[in-house]
């Protein structure tokens, strides 16, 4: 597989309103890539090892992201959008639906999504929201890729084990979880790799349909 390097990224734009995402997103040509997860799993951080800087607002206290937020990548190659977390437990009922309504809908609603980053803890079994985000995607057709974060907490034997684990529980390979950790940057380069094939993939299919 090709190397791909993450050489760029920048805080484009906060947006509390999916009539606005729609608006803004409007505005740009390039394909997004999202991150998804429950609160405190690590989303912002992700980004930031991504970034290779402090660009997302990472959180001690959880449920903090209620926006999305845009990142744009190697001048526009590609945005990559920050979703709020879900399963905050603390939140109102109606914050929780509000939440989750707006990453379902942005979900389905985006037309420029091409890949999603799903991120589960790896020191936990993935919890049934964790199972059920999966299972919607796979349902969707949506393309996406586990990722497995903290995997720092977590000793060379432990990290295969509970990678083997995830997988098993979600019904899917080893090989599709990518255990990562913001701190370590164990991983950063398998990601920036994949995002570059996704990439590639899209690339190719915008020259077909032409
Ligand atoms: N040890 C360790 N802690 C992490 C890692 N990623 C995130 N954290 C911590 O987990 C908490 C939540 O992180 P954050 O990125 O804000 O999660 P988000 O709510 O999903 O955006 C923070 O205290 C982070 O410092 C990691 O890879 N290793
Ligand atoms: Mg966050």
């Amino acid at each position: 597989m090709q190397e791909y390097k993450l050489k760029k990224s920048e805080f484009v734009t906060s947006i509390s309103d999916i009539k606005v995402y729609h608006a803004f997103s409007a505005g740009y040509g390039c394909p997004e890539i999202c991150v998804v997860g429950r609160s405190n799993v690590g989303k912002s951080s992700f980004i930031n090892m991504l970034a290779g800087k402090k660009t997302a607002k990472v959180s001690s206290t959880p449920g903090r992201t209620r926006l999305i937020n845009l990142f744009s990548f190697n001048d526009d190659d590609f945005m990559l959008v920050d979703l709020p977390g879900y399963g905050y437990a603390q939140a109102s009922k109606a914050e929780q639906a509000k939440w989750s309504g707006f990453i379902e809908d942005y979900l389905n609603e985006s037309e420029k999504l091409i890949h999603i980053f799903s991120l589960v803890d790896i020191r936990h079994e993935p919890t049934a929201k964790d199972r059920q985000m999966v299972d919607y995607m796979y349902k969707c057709g949506l393309p996406f890729t586990v990722v497995a974060t903290k995997a720092d907490k977590l000793s060379r034997a432990e990290t295969c084990r509970n990678v083997q684990k995830i997988a098993s529980v979600l019904g899917l390979g080893k090989d599709d979880i990518i255990p990562v950790s913001s701190i370590t940057r164990m991983n950063a380069d398998r990601v920036a790799t994949k995002i570059g094939s996704v990439l590639q993939g899209y690339a190719e299919r915008e020259i077909t349909e032409e």
